[in-house]
């Protein structure tokens, strides 16, 4: 059977059976097939689960869509982020030389990666769509290094199930499964529109998941650590977002 019919089958069977059964069944196939989102049976419960578990299955391999370079917004709009702490300020005085990434957790070689190092790395770039889940939207180039590779580098455990980042912001953090996390598009993201990319944008070092809402692109990233089990973080919910009613996977 082929990759396509399968996906098709497993989704049509997981909707058909929260009809004909109920969510609780669903939820059991959806557990089947690995596919819970870390905040099932949380406050969105096992609608989230058959949600994440289609909507993972029909795109997993589908691109964010991307523009021509005459699409890229004139006037991208960045939303208002905290003042930036001394600390912050002291490494941009430095052109964020003594900025690390660390990566750690469920991987073989744990590593802290200087943006030098992240800038030797294989640099590609995409014209793609920051949506906030507020309405608005713009078009930008990304230019940064994929996740995957950087996954690579440090050698992923076979029982990591998630990718958790932390922003330099208190209480800024995210998560994504291994398949969104090895998605050709999601960049660590260190330039836009063919500079650097600037602070208000996340500079030095931004998490770009085009294919989910905007705010599971979050800035200042500094800390990267694999984990089976999002349980340990936070309030459980996968992200600091459910807890203010949001939802964990936000595919668009
Ligand atoms: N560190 C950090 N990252 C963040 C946010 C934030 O407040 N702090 N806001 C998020 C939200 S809600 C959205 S919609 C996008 C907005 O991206 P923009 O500023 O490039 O428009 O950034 C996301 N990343
Ligand atoms: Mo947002």
């Amino acid at each position: 059977m082929s990759g396509l019919s399968r996906r098709k089958l497993i989704t049509g069977g997981l909707a058909a059976t929260a009809g004909v059964a109920g969510l609780a069944v669903a939820d059991r196939l959806a557990k089947a097939y690995g596919l819970v989102p870390p905040d099932a049976g949380g406050i969105f419960g096992p609608g989230e689960t058959l949600t994440y578990a289609a909507q993972s299955l029909l795109t997993a391999h589908r691109p964010a869509r991307e523009f021509p370079r005459s699409m890229i917004s004139k006037d991208p709009f960045a939303v208002p982020i905290a003042p930036p702490s001394d600390a912050f300020k002291k490494s941009q005085a430095l052109g964020f030389s003594d900025w690390r990434l660390t990566v750690d957790g469920m991987v073989a070689r744990p590593t802290a990666f200087s943006l030098a190092d992240l800038k030797a790395m294989p640099i590609q770039s995409q014209i793609t769509e920051v949506a906030c889940e507020e309405g608005w939207s713009y078009v930008a180039e990304w230019i940064g290094t994929p996740l995957s590779g950087v996954l690579r580098e440090v050698g992923v455990l076979p029982q990591a199930r998630y990718v958790a980042y932390f922003s330099v912001e208190p209480d800024q953090w995210d998560s994504l499964d291994m398949g969104e996390a090895l998605h050709p598009q999601t960049y660590l993201t260190m330039g836009m529109n063919d500079g650097e990319l600037p602070v208000a944008f996340g500079g030095p070092l931004r998490m770009r998941v085009p294919m989910q809402l905007g705010y599971k692109n979050l800035k200042f990233i500094h800390h990267i650590t694999l984990t089976d089990s999002m349980k340990k973080f936070g309030k459980g919910l996968g992200s600091v977002e459910p807890e203010f009613g949001y939802a964990w996977f936000a595919g668009i």
